[in-house]
Formats: structure tokens, sequence, C-alpha cells
């Protein structure tokens, strides 16, 4: 079957050094390396202070990058566009646009917090659908962070990594001017091999906690699907909803829909701020509920609220699609245990818990409901819990 395959990373980074040759004729320093996401469930929880719980995918971002005697940044990729050239000063709010903002973005903010960078030639490569919902953004960035900081000098260790979360998220909203909640930066540099991450954007200290999430024991496999619609969190989709949560919450006299319960929700006016603080309510009791249900290995209860995430997303977030939509109720007919919608929403992937003996048919399925419709043919990844972000050779 034709899975967007994750690529080899030694392999990867070899040919992200050879790009960075061929654009700047001379060796990288260092190849950092950050995957992209899935999340399985907890979406638009993040920047309510709720909950989230993502993997990493295998799929990654690989940034090839060597220090400057000069002050002269420059970024550019094999896949991703037009060069950048600036330099250290000019890469703040205001200065950047495009796919570069991500990176660049990046490097402000790690002067911002101290981190003396250098001026840097930066390539970029990878793996991960780019606007596909699967965090090719948050997977630019870490890569950039991990290896800016290699060539600052900067020792890797937990507490560098918690900073490097938050300048991503930093460059982010403040440089690509995405209002994003935090998610995709964390678990991309704090993910662990086979265990899903449940964050918790309410903790004062330790919000991140490991689960093992055996599927594979269970005979399932995670499939995702790109839909090929493209979504990109700068649009104004994802900053309404954001801004409509903020609503909810000062209409309860909150400063964040957390602590909000549904009997507080109905007592909104408003018929769609209510529908939108009943989708993150209900959300963040569902990913509660998911890691009890993958603690006791109950499949089909985590499908159950695979299935009432979508339609909490379709029916009162109103963030799902067409095609988004066929793909889950194709992937339920066809087998999988459950399925949903997956990340920011307005197109990008959805994904399927399938049993193994049933992925030829699901994927099939999917093929033969979208080209009925008439969609874009969508594509396919098989999405294995992977590790986090670092430094390659
Ligand atoms: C995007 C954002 F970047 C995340 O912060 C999160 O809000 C997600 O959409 C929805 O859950 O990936």
């Amino acid at each position: 079957m034709p899975f967007v395959p994750p690529g080899d990373p030694s392999e990867l980074a070899a040919e992200a050094r050879a790009q960075f040759e061929s654009a700047y004729d001379r060796p990288p320093a260092v190849v950092g390396r950050a995957p992209g996401r899935v999340n399985l469930i907890g979406e638009h929880t993040d920047y309510n202070r709720g909950l989230v719980l993502p993997i990493a995918l295998p799929h990654a971002t690989y940034a090839a990058v060597a220090p400057r005697r000069d002050d002269v940044v420059r970024i550019s990729s094999g896949d991703s566009g037009s060069p950048f050239a600036g330099t250290v000063d000019t890469l703040g709010p205001g200065r950047v646009s495009g796919w570069a903002a991500y990176a660049a973005g990046v490097l402000w903010a790690l002067r911002e917090d101290g981190i003396e960078v250098p001026g840097v030639d930066v390539l970029v490569h990878g793996t991960v659908p780019l606007g596909a919902g699967l965090s090719s953004s948050a997977a630019l960035e870490c890569s950039v962070a991990l290896a800016a900081c290699a060539v600052a000098g900067v020792d890797d260790s937990p507490a560098l990594r918690r900073r490097l979360v938050a300048a991503c998220i930093r460059a982010e909203t403040e440089v690509a001017g995405a209002p994003t909640g935090g998610m995709d930066q964390t678990i991309s540099l704090l993910a662990s091999v086979g265990r899903a991450l449940l964050i918790d954007f309410d903790a004062a200290s330790d919000p991140t906690r490991d689960v093992p999430l055996p599927l594979g024991d269970a005979g399932l496999t995670l499939l995702v699907t790109d839909t090929r619609v493209r979504h990109a969190l700068v649009d104004g989709g994802y900053a309404a909803r954001r801004a409509d949560c903020e609503t909810a919450a000062a209409q309860l006299g909150l400063t964040s829909l957390r602590p909000a319960t549904l009997a507080d929700v109905r007592t909104i006016g408003d018929h769609r701020v209510r529908r939108r603080a009943t989708h993150v309510v209900t959300e963040i009791t569902r990913v509660t509920d998911t890691v009890a249900a993958v603690a006791a290995t109950d499949w089909t209860e985590v499908g159950r609220l695979f299935a009432a995430s979508h339609a909490s997303m379709r029916d009162d977030f109103e963030i799902s699609c067409a095609e988004l939509d066929l793909a889950v109720s194709t992937a339920i007919e066809a087998g999988a245990v459950g399925a949903r919608m997956t990340g920011g929403g307005f197109g990008g992937s959805s994904i399927a818990l399938v049993p193994g003996d049933r992925l030829g048919a699901v994927v099939r399925a999917v093929d033969t409901a979208f080209a009925a419709a008439g969609f874009r043919p969508p594509q396919h990844l098989l999405a294995e819990p992977a590790g986090a972000a670092g430094v390659v050779g």
C-alpha cells in the first residue's frame, strides 16, 4: 500500500547536508531533526488551558545549520519556496513573511531569551507533509531551534527543551502570526517512542505525562489520511475560534474555559459562542476519558470518544469539511474502531484506529469514496508514536 514514507533519519540528514552544500558551497556544522505530530484527542483545547493527547510522527523536518562570522542569516529549502536573507536584527515580528518566518522567528526568539545565536546559514528538508494539519510548522521551528542551540554551544537538557518550547511558540505566534496554542511545539520537543503525551496547559508545574500506547498489542494501526485540503493557521478561521472561546470565558467571568462546566456554558446567550464553548468543555473531558480508556485497553470506548470528538468539531466548533467528514465516516464503515479529524481543522488530516487486517480495506474504501465524490485523491501515512526532536550526527 502506498503510504507516505517517513524516510530513514540518517539518509534524510545526509540529503539535508548535501542540499546545504549545494546551496551554500560549504558543509553544515549540525543537522537538527524534529517530528511532526498527530493529536489523538483534545482539539482547540490547548489555548483554553485544557488537555491534549498528541503523539510524534516518524515523519520529520531536518534543519542543516552552519554558523557565520558575520550577522547574516540565510534560510532556504529544497521544498518550501523562496529563500530568505537578512541579518540577526531583522528577524522579529513584522520583519519576515511566508514559510521562512517560522525559522527566522525561532532565531529571533532564542536571542530574545538570551541565547546568542550568531549569523547562520540554514537549509530545511523533510518528510512532514506541508499544510496537512500534521504540524510541519512546529517541526520546522523545533529542528531549527535545536540546531541553532548546538551552533551557539548550548547543551541540550530538559530545562533547555522547556525554553525551546516557549521560544518556538513565540516564533509562531509573534513572528509567523499564527495564534496557536503550544501543543505542537511541546510534543515535537518532548515526545517519547511508543507513547502519547498528555499535556495539561493549566499545570503550574510538570505539565506533561507520558501515556503508553500499546496499539500493536491490540493489533491496531493508527492510520492518518491527509485530505490534501490545505489549511493555514494564519487564516482567519483559527483566530476566530480562539476569539469566540475568549468571549465565552469572559462572559462567564473566567480567564479561560478550563474551569467552566456545561451548566456554566448553557448560560451563554449567543448561540455560536455557546456552541464553541460546549466543544471545548466536552473535549477536555474526552481527553481525560480517553487516557482512562487507553489505560484500560478499552479501544471500543476510545472509538466512541473519537466519534464524539469529531461530531463536536463538525457541529459545535464548525472546523471540519466535507473531505474530513467523508474520510471519517468511510473509515468507520470499512472497519475502523474509531476515527476523527485531527489538528486545527478547515482541511488537513483525519486519524483512524484500524485493526491490522482491515487496513487495506479502509484505505481502499476512503480512496474510492473520495473519487466518487470528485475530491482530490487523499494520501495516507502510518503513525507509530515516534521520539522527540534531536540533533542528528
Ligand atoms: C493547531 C495549533 F497549532 C495547536 O496549537 C492546536 O490548537 C491545534 O491546532 C488544535 O488542537 O495545530
